[in-house]
């Protein structure tokens, strides 16, 4: 049986539109999966992240949306997500630090899920412009379990400081 799933893609390290794009060729790679849309991508300010430790600036973020259909369960495709990242070179020296890969599993059909390792719908899909603004491109017409219609989220208080940029 195929699924409809979303992933989130975010990169602020080691050359963000190659990490991106090389993300999206991983997930088209995946066993039993198939990429079936991809959106811009997009340049977007950082939220939520502290000022690294030296004081260091937060670079600017790479995101994108994909959808994928997979034969994959969700936690398998977790799994997944997370190899790719670590194929990456991913490290987690603090929360929210910048990372040459962020993959994040925003849907996956319309399943509701509160387990310790995955919460779906995404808890903070929904009032995070650099997640709806792609996913919106991709799928104008989504309403999700939880947060409902993507139209009704976009607003231009979360389109700020984002940018497509191909
Ligand atoms: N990811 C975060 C926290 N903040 N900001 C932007 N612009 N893009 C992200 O992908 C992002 C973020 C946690 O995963
Ligand atoms: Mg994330
Ligand atoms: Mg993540």
């Amino acid at each position: 049986m195929m699924h409809q799933a979303f992933v989130a893609l975010g990169s602020n390290l080691q050359d963000p539109v190659y990490q991106v794009e090389k993300a999206m060729k991983a997930l088209s790679n995946l066993p039993n999966t198939q990429l079936l849309k991809k959106s811009s991508l997009y340049k977007t300010a950082p939220v939520d992240c502290p000022q690294d430790p030296e004081n260091n600036p937060v670079p600017d973020f790479i995101n994108a949306v994909a959808e994928v259909q997979t034969e994959l369960s969700p936690q398998q495709l977790l799994l997944a997500l997370h190899a790719i990242e670590n194929e990456a070179g991913r490290v987690r020296p603090f929360v929210n630090a910048p990372r040459v890969l962020d993959c994040d599993l925003l849907l996956y059909e319309n399943m509701v899920i509160q387990s310790d390792t995955l919460i779906l719908p995404h808890p903070r899909m929904h009032n995070r412009g650099f997640v709806l603004l792609p996913l919106f491109e991709i799928a104008p017409q989504l309403s999700m379990p939880v947060h409902g219609k993507i139209e009704a989220l976009i607003s231009p208080e979360l389109s700020k400081d984002i940018k497509k940029i191909s």
